[in-house]
């Protein structure tokens, strides 16, 4: 069969090569006019997808799913949520994809299931039960007055307490995202078999990996050790207790073992909070662990002191010294994604770029984190430079997260004398991820292409301009660009394997770098990562003779100056 040939056929390593296609199955593309994206309307566009020039599509969560955090809340890990299709759309998607040398990475959620999985039904419906252990239950604490209080300040990454009290049994549940996701325990080797269970039934049908949802959380300090907050009633974060925990890297193996090892398949994990020194064990092919891993700080880059909804604009420097901390530090030895866009998080041009530089932002941006070592990872409609949405009221919006902070930022009177109800709105419009959900824009039409009926979420107004259908037959494109840059990186060895070396240009947004191997040609990519134009430096980091190989914009270079987000790539002459 031909899935077979692909999953195992190919160098173990195959994905230091690759570049992956994150999809997002609700707002790519609805073949039914039900106003879902869906299984069969990725089939269709997978010529699309294919042309990118990319190896293999990440497919956001498709189970069954209450959907109060998108499908990240599973109720049963083999079928396939009514709103997507029917596993014989899976099958048939599969297919399709494997016919076409795409690979498919599925979403593993391993951290926590929905409340409404029968585990957890079972694990509520009694202190006895046998399945009670699967999850993590604590009497309360008790207060000054003997008010029941949760076991610790642990707060939920969606606002709130981590702890959510259950009538029938009279214990709390920790869940360290949404009330409905309680955290699965680890501890417990039935669970986790139970859990391998579950992956080697998609393996089994040919799937090439998982990417692996908050992978690094899944180890908690044993005894849920207290985060003492300053203030009375506050939360803290759980982050020191549950990140990269006691028992990680023992479960990590044990799961490369007993799941992806017999399949060659490959583990990508997500890893919130990860220090380069532990990205690093994890991803060491002799580890035995990941193969790649997501770390987040250049998504914590423009993050004020209060966290993610405390925006600021990260300057290039800020971004630059984070790039070349995770390069130089995982070296030779770890591997990495490269990302600028994902399910989670704002759209790039809006966020790190310049709309009024919208192309050339979004091109000098992309080039500039994907020449360096790692695999690409390209958001679904990153490529065409799609924008963060205009929201304006709360009917907009749909994603648990945001709502959360709505209604907890209004309800806390330091943050409401604070930011007010314009300043709530400015974070929301900066940082919700509701951003990054808005439907794929294909065309012109009143839907932007995405389904001929209606869409669960806006279509964003500017789709009449920014779509598919455009930035194809215009050579010019960051579309265009896009699939240079994929293609670029495949056939130029010193992307993927050589070494890098970061240079000083002495102008702050003129950043760059040269890739390198011992006695050969370097690979120079400088680019000016702001809005304003520059003179060049008397003082050149790059050698004289040199071969322009990518260019931010289409007219070549003026000798002397850089342009507003003008990025350009070199071959030094040999
Ligand atoms: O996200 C993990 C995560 O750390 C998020 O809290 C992320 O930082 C946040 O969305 C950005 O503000 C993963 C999934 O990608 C996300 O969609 C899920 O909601 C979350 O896990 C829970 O499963
Ligand atoms: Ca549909």
């Amino acid at each position: 069969m031909q899935s077979i040939v692909l999953s195992s056929g190919g160098e173990a390593d195959w994905f230091r090569k690759a570049s992956f296609y994150q999809i997002y199955p609700r707002s790519f593309h609805d073949s039914n006019g039900d106003g879902i994206g869906d299984l069969r309307g990725i089939e269709d566009k997978l010529d699309y997808v294919k042309d990118l020039g990319v190896d293999a599509i990440w497919l956001c969560p498709i189970y069954s799913s209450p959907n109060d955090d998108n499908g990240y809340d599973i109720s049963d890990y083999r079928s396939i949520h009514p709103d997507f299709g029917t596993m014989a759309d899976f099958e048939s998607l599969l297919e399709s994809m494997h016919r076409r040398g795409l690979r498919l990475i599925m979403d593993m959620v391993l951290n926590h299931s929905s409340d409404q999985h029968d585990w957890f039904r079972a694990s509520r419906s009694s202190r006895g039960d046998a399945k009670r252990n699967w999850y993590f239950w604590s009497p309360p604490r008790r207060g000054e007055h003997g008010e029941k209080e949760p076991p610790n300040h642990w707060g939920s990454f969606f606002s709130g307490s981590a702890w959510a009290w259950d009538e029938k049994t009279e214990e709390y549940y920790l869940h360290l995202f949404g009330k409905k996701q309680p955290d699965l325990n680890w501890e417990n080797a039935d669970l986790r078999d139970a859990l391998y269970g579950e992956m080697r039934f998609w393996l089994a049908k040919g799937v090439d990996g998982f990417r692996l949802d908050v992978i690094n959380l899944i180890s908690k300090a044993p005894g849920f050790p207290e985060n003492r907050p300053q203030a009375d009633s506050s939360f803290t974060s759980p982050m020191p207790f549950v990140a990269d925990g006691p028992r990680l890297e023992e479960y990590l193996k044990e799961m490369r073992q007993k799941v992806f090892k017999p399949y060659k398949a490959i583990a990508i994990g997500e890893t919130p909070g990860v220090t380069v020194e532990a990205a690093k064990r994890y991803t060491a092919p002799e580890s035995e662990e990941l193969d790649i891993l997501f770390q987040f700080e250049l998504m914590d880059a423009d993050g004020g002191a209060g966290g993610k909804w405390d925006h600021r604009r990260a300057a290039p420097a800020d971004l630059e010294q984070v790039m070349r901390r995770w390069q130089e530090g995982l070296g030779r030895v770890g591997w990495n994604s490269l990302y600028w866009n994902n399910h989670d998080q704002p759209r790039l041009i809006s966020r790190f770029g310049d709309k009024t530089y919208r192309e050339a932002s979004g091109k000098a941006l992309a080039a500039f984190l994907y020449l360096q070592k790692g695999s690409p990872f390209i958001y679904q409609g990153e490529e065409i430079g799609m924008l963060n949405f205009p929201f304006r009221a709360l009917s907009e919006l749909r994603d648990i997260e945001c709502l959360n902070f709505i209604s907890y930022a209004c309800a806390d009177e330091s943050f409401w004398e604070k930011r007010g109800e314009a300043g709530i709105w400015e974070a929301v419009r900066a940082k919700s991820r509701d951003n990054a959900r808005t439907p794929m824009q294909w065309d012109d039409s009143p839907l932007a292409g995405f389904s001929d009926s209606s869409s669960w979420i806006a279509v964003n107004p500017n789709a009449s301009a920014i779509n598919v259908r455009e930035a194809s037959g215009r050579e010019s494109s960051i579309l265009n660009f896009y699939r240079k840059l994929i293609r670029f990186r495949k056939k130029e060895p010193l992307i993927s394997d050589g070494g890098i070396e970061f240079f000083d240009t002495g102008l702050p947004a003129l950043r760059g770098y040269r890739r390198y191997e011992e006695g050969g040609p370097s690979l120079y990519v400088a680019a000016n990562l702001g809005s304003e134009m520059l003179e060049e430096p008397p003082k050149l980091p790059w050698p004289e003779a040199r071969q322009l190989v990518l260019g931010s914009y289409a007219d070549g270079q003026k000798s002397g100056q850089w342009r507003p987000w003008e990025l350009r790539v070199w071959h030094e002459a040999e």
